[in-house]
């Protein structure tokens, strides 16, 4: 093991972790095969019944009817009815097993599986308990969380979890739409350089003499690096546009050249008439991007939880690598994972139909629903008591145009069986007070595409520039389809104490500003399409994070 000391943990891993015994992934896989997921207590109550298979039919046949996941008072029940002492098959009592009265879910599978530690290579998993320094604790500058004004918000009980961003679609497509849109992101974008520029209308800045000072906060349009190297571009706001320019030596021309259209930037600088331009131009002194403020201080949670981030996990491709994500959610069930107490699933459950051209071949599933019925499988051999939150992703079936809302109904229904959180693309949903930002991530591909300092390689800082924007799609008309409407959902309004982001299909992780940024990778093995471009994905990765600490541990399955 490594530890790095900064403030996250690296570890290292194939199987640094407390793998499961092979009797607690069977009992998995046989209830997940009758139709149940359990809580893990539960699966470890049966795991030490003396007769297993009896132990899983009689908890099978006496569940209600509208059970889906098996609790461990459902199971201890069924145990005692199976002993003739009215003991449990263990000895008499309550069958509670010795290490479990405390009632919390750490009496585990691991303990009938002494630690496994697969040789000198690999890091212990008892240190993964260990944290590194932390450097951000915050309640001072705690951020608001969450609920803007027509967002759906779900409670989730006592778990101490909020959702935001469930979309109600308003859009008609009308051009009305497209004006609603622009003038809602160039309102909310503008407020965030509050004090620090006092600007004027773009309309008003072609009256002013040769040689004024003056500042504007507008919408980047016709961007360009001229023939000597400097960039130009026009910025318009609500009253008019007005050409600037970014000399190529300025000690902003590295933020000018990762400016992309329609963005909402401020500028401050003098207007030149030199050119027998009537208009002049704007030579541009300062430039400001929204950004996280500095004073950004990150929430953490108060008691000691942790969340897995996965996305991109493609079931129904040939691919998916279902092996691996078996062990991942075997090893939930053990000792080390007791405190995830969260899954968070960042779209591409599927890997859809028709989404890229040739896709059929490379399908192991030709039927969505039928993917997203073995997509459901594979969830319930995930802790019954974990909470899970979902948004979809390009592959997912809904419409492709952002923001995606939440499931429909029909695979609302085939999911169903984990009672997972179903929002839209994206969300911020707040998990005991740390923000998690969760967007899939489509316009990375278009952002590295464009911006040459963004990289596959580097996902995360690729991740940090839409931070910096304070939008997810900053451009519109490109490859990221963005559906009109009244309000602008990209807007990155709050920031987010973590932002989650797969799509890419690469494991990375930075901080920016405070805001812990992590994409997940994916769980699906080189396509032919990303063998030809030359993606190499990374596969089977669970980022962890800390809640109380948002230190950053990670395993990888494979
Ligand atoms: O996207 C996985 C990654 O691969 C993402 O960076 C897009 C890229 N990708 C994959 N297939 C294609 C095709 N056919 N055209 C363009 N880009 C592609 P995912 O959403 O999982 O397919
Ligand atoms: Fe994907
Ligand atoms: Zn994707």
């Amino acid at each position: 093991m490594f530890w790095s000391p900064l403030r996250y943990t690296f570890c290292l891993l194939p199987r640094c972790v407390d793998v499961p015994s092979e009797e607690t992934a069977r009992i998995v896989a046989a209830l997940a095969d009758r139709g149940y997921n359990a809580d893990r207590e539960a699966v470890t109550l049966l795991a030490r019944a003396s007769d297993r298979e009896h132990a899983i039919d009689r908890a099978v046949e006496t569940a209600p009817d509208d059970t889906l996941v098996l609790s461990t008072e459902h199971v201890e029940r069924a145990l005692a009815d199976t002993s003739p002492s009215g003991g449990g098959p263990d000895g008499p009592g309550t069958g509670r097993t010795p290490d479990d009265t405390s009632g919390d879910r750490n009496g585990s599978a691991a303990d009938d599986n002494p630690l496994v530690s697969t040789g000198d290579r690999q890091p212990q998993s008892q240190e993964n308990e260990q944290s590194s320094p932390v450097e951000t604790r915050g309640s001072a500058g705690v951020q608001e969380h969450g609920t803007r004004g027509e967002t759906s918000v779900r409670e989730q009980g006592s778990t101490g979890m909020e959702v935001s961003g469930d979309i109600q679609s308003t859009g008609t497509g009308e051009y009305g739409d497209f004006v609603s849109v622009f003038r809602d992101r160039y309102e909310r974008l503008a407020d965030m350089f509050g004090g620090r520029v006092t600007h004027r209308p773009a309309g008003a800045v072609a009256d002013l003499s040769d040689g004024s000072e003056t500042a504007l906060v507008g919408m980047v349009a016709d961007a360009y690096t001229t023939s000597g190297g400097h960039w130009r571009f026009v910025l318009e706001d609500t009253s008019g546009t007005y050409p600037c320019l970014v000399m190529k030596n300025s000690e902003h021309a590295d933020q000018a050249r990762r400016t992309l259209h329609d963005e909402v930037i401020a500028v401050e600088g003098r207007i030149s008439k030199d050119g027998g331009d009537d208009d002049g131009i704007l030579f541009v002194d300062e430039l400001h991007v929204p950004e996280v403020p500095h004073t950004h201080s990150p929430s953490t949670a108060d008691r000691s939880v942790r969340a897995a981030l996965v996305s991109d996990i493609h079931v129904g491709s040939q691919e998916f690598v279902a092996d691996a994500w078996t062990r991942f959610a075997d090893w939930l069930h053990t000792d080390d994972a007791a405190d995830i107490e969260y899954l968070l699933v960042g779209g591409d459950m599927v890997e859809g139909v028709g989404v890229y051209p040739g896709q059929d071949d490379e399908l192991d599933i030709v039927d969505v629903y039928d993917q997203y019925e073995r997509f459901s499988e594979h969830l319930k051999s995930v802790p019954g008591d974990m909470e899970i939150v979902m948004i979809p992703g390009n592959h997912d079936a809904v419409r492709l145009a952002e923001p995606q809302p939440a499931f429909d109904g029909e695979l609302r229904s085939i999911m169903s069986a984990h009672d997972a959180t179903i929002s839209a693309n994206p969300s911020t949903v707040t998990i005991e007070g740390v923000s998690v930002l969760m967007y899939h991530g489509v316009s990375l591909d278009e952002l590295i595409a464009e911006l040459s300092n963004a990289s596959y390689e580097r996902p995360a800082e690729a991740m940090t520039y839409l931070l910096e924007k304070r939008h997810l799609a900053p451009q519109y008309g490109g490859h990221v389809r963005i559906a009109p409407e009244e309000r602008d959902h990209l807007v990155i309004e709050e920031v987010p104490d973590v932002f989650h982001a797969g799509h890419v299909h690469k494991f990375g992780y930075t901080t920016h500003r405070g805001v812990l940024t992590v994409n997940s990778g994916c769980w699906q093995s080189q396509t032919d399409f990303q063998a030809s471009v030359n993606l190499d994905p990374d596969v089977a990765y669970a980022p962890i994070i800390d809640l109380q600490t948002l230190d950053l541990q990670y395993a990888q399955f494979v």
